[in-house]
């Protein structure tokens, strides 16, 4: 699209609005009137959570949300604009010694013309929204890195960032540093012409990390537009804390577990790679028979920072966001309670791309009933198509989208810890990995070493899903569940995780989970999941308290069958079996793919590869 010079802001009324929200921040309304200019927009707002009912009415109203029954709202994105895209993601800097193996470096002088060429005239006619937010609990130790404004074009998205960020004027102007703050920039762009997955692709979605500026063309759905999240809250923050040597930025949940007998509260946070059970092991309630005794406690599920408190030695850690964004695939009655009341009446919850029933305004979701509604009358898929109207070989199509979501706030979430916004966040115990692995991964190791910890990680291998385009099912490589978010060298990364670790004076016991192994037959998962994820993690708590010792294997501390508490469990012994154990051979396998993939990283420390090495001498050990 041309850019059509008379589309251009009217500058007396974008000094107006910025002055009746009271935007006062120099620096901000100068970024404001810059893009302002670039992309054409015809109007300036700037909101805040305080707008949130208004823009609903807007919505509703322009019919792009629909309602889902009381305080429940819903849309629809683009059919080709429904999960992150990781090819069109870069990092940008001037720096090439920043160019690490995924994250998808390019020079900041190409891309910055490129970008502002896209988004040239590209919000004619709309309204651009002005979003400041704060990526953090207020006053937290990390508050300097955790202030950003978002520029967007999009409605939705502005409603999106209200329920997942702490939204207002207040968080930019009065600030110790006023131009310390992440300058984002969301423009939409002609979403039907954009040639998404063709080699003509347009969109570009652009950290500029050394710039602390983020720059997103071509999407309006979740990590692609929604900037506090992902590029901000991950791929930004994590630069930052290793360029300040502070703190670490991770794709982790991040979960209170009480013993209410002893009153004792732990806290576990972990990474498992997207669409992989970060949000349902946050919203855990405890299983039945353990119910009456442990309460897990929700503080984030899918970002926290850590930072070393150099008062105590120990690593506490903040979730930065202010909602969840979560897959509704499978979210039932069993599996998660908590989130079906997260997205309850009179949440304000916004879904996207399940089905939706245009007369009785209901959603629903593959697992949210054994099978979809009977009645078909007035069902639409997420596409928008009648079901009446599919034709014999559309019947079999998933109704909703497998990457659909809902979106709400962390108020709505039964299960949140009530101090979760405490401003130094909260000390760490326990970290975890995991991720879907079909095979070999058993339910839980713990590792104790450090440096065998951080190796762990960086060695998470887990099958590709459907949370990010292409393919679904692939085994590959996730370290840390960081993959799509790595902003700065894997070699740097590893190195800047040992450091803050190895910091504190308290460190967390480490430990590989895997809720996901299946039968090589009938492909049933061997571990029923969900709730009982509770029970595991008790074992990990009770190891590092030195209340059960467990079995020492080459690859960690697995739990003996009478340590780990199975009352009331549903699983087959065989199962049980397979889970709890180690294939010696079939681990050795897996050594010499590490040994791969850790090579692709430049400086990677040494103490790392002798953790790889001790390893795999102890499995070639066992195997005699
Ligand atoms: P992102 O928001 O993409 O980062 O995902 P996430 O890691 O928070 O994943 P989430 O908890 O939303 O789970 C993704 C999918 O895995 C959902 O369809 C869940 O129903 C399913 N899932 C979660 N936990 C388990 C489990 O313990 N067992 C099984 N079989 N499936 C699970
Ligand atoms: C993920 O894909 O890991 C998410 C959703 O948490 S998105 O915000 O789209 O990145
Ligand atoms: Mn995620």
């Amino acid at each position: 699209m041309a850019y059509d010079v008379n589309a251009a802001p009217d500058l007396a009324a974008l000094e107006t609005s910025l002055d009746d929200a009271g935007l006062k921040n120099p620096f901000v309304r100068e970024y404001v009137r810059y893009w302002a200019e670039i992309t054409g927009a015809e109007r300036v707002e700037v909101i805040g959570a305080s707008d949130d009912a208004r823009l609903i009415r807007e919505s509703l109203d322009a019919g792009e949300i629909l309602p889902a029954g009381d305080g429940r709202y819903y849309a629809r994105s683009y059919v080709k604009d429904t999960a992150r895209s990781e090819e069109r993601t870069i990092v940008a800097t001037a720096n090439p010694s920043d160019k690490g193996t995924y994250n998808n470096w390019r020079p900041s002088s190409e891309m910055r013309p490129l970008l502002e060429k896209l988004m040239r005239g590209a919000s004619a006619g709309k309204t651009m929204y002005v979003i400041p937010y704060l990526m953090a609990p207020p006053g937290s130790p990390l508050e300097p890195y955790a202030v950003g404004v978002e520029l967007t074009d999009h409605r939705t998205v502005a409603l999106h960032m209200i329920r997942m960020a702490r939204c207002g004027v207040e968080y930019v102007n009065n600030l110790a540093e006023p131009n310390r703050f992440v300058r984002g920039v969301h423009v939409t762009g002609d979403l039907a012409n954009l040639g998404q997955g063709t080699p003509a692709d347009q969109r570009y979605f652009v950290t500029f990390a050394d710039e602390r500026t983020i720059l997103h063309f071509g999407s309006s759905y979740g990590g692609n537009a929604l900037l506090g999240k992902i590029a901000h809250g991950l791929r930004q923050a994590a630069y930052d804390g290793w360029a300040s040597g502070e703190f670490l930025a991770e794709q982790f949940m991040l979960i209170g577990i009480t013993d209410k007998q002893t009153g004792r509260t732990w806290h576990v946070c972990g990474g498992f790679p997207s669409a992989s059970g970060k949000t349902n092991l946050a919203m855990m309630l405890a299983p039945d028979g353990l119910g009456d005794r442990y309460h897990v406690e929700f503080y984030g599920d899918d970002i926290a920072w850590l930072r070393v408190d150099p008062k105590d030695g120990k690593i506490y850690a903040i979730n930065p966001e202010f909602g969840v964004f979560g897959v509704a695939k499978d979210t039932n009655e069993v599996t998660n309670p908590t989130a079906l009341r997260a997205v309850g009446p009179d949440t304000q919850v916004l879904f996207t791309n399940v089905a939706y029933n245009d007369n009785s305004h209901d959603v629903w979701w593959e697992g949210r009933t054994p099978e979809p509604p009977a009645d078909v009358t007035g069902w639409r898929d997420w596409t928008g198509q009648l079901i009446s109207e599919r034709s014999a070989d559309e019947q079999g199509k998933p109704w909703a989208h497998p990457n659909s979501r809902f979106t709400t706030s962390l108020t709505s979430v039964p299960n949140i810890a009530p101090d979760f916004a405490a401003r130094a966040g909260v000390p760490i115990d326990a970290v975890i990995f995991g991720g879907r692995t079909r095979d070999r991964e058993p339910l839980i190791r713990a590792i104790t070493d450090v440096a065998e910890g951080v190796y762990d990680g960086l060695t998470l291998g887990a099958e590709a899903t459907f949370a990010a385009e292409g393919v679904d099912g692939q085994l590959r490589y996730d370290p840390m569940s960081m993959r799509p978010f790595m902003s700065y060298p894997e070699g740097a990364y590893a190195a800047h995780w040992l450091k803050i670790i190895r910091a504190a004076s308290d460190q967390p016991i480490f430990a590989h989970v895997n809720w996901f192994q299946r039968d090589p037959d009938d492909g049933h998962f061997l571990w029923p999941g969900y709730r009982e994820n509770l029970r595991p993690l008790l074992w990990l708590l009770r190891l590092r308290d030195g209340e059960v010792r467990g079995e020492q294997t080459p690859v960690g501390i697995l739990p003996t069958r009478d340590e780990l508490d199975l009352d009331g469990v549903d699983i087959r012994p065989e199962d049980l079996d397979k889970i709890l154990s180690i294939d010696t051979n079939r681990w050795a396998t897996e050594m010499e793919h590490r040994e791969a993939h850790l090579a692709q990283f430049n400086g990677l420390p040494e103490e790392i590869w002798a953790a790889h090495r001790r390893v795999a001498a102890a499995l070639a050990a066992a195997a005699g």
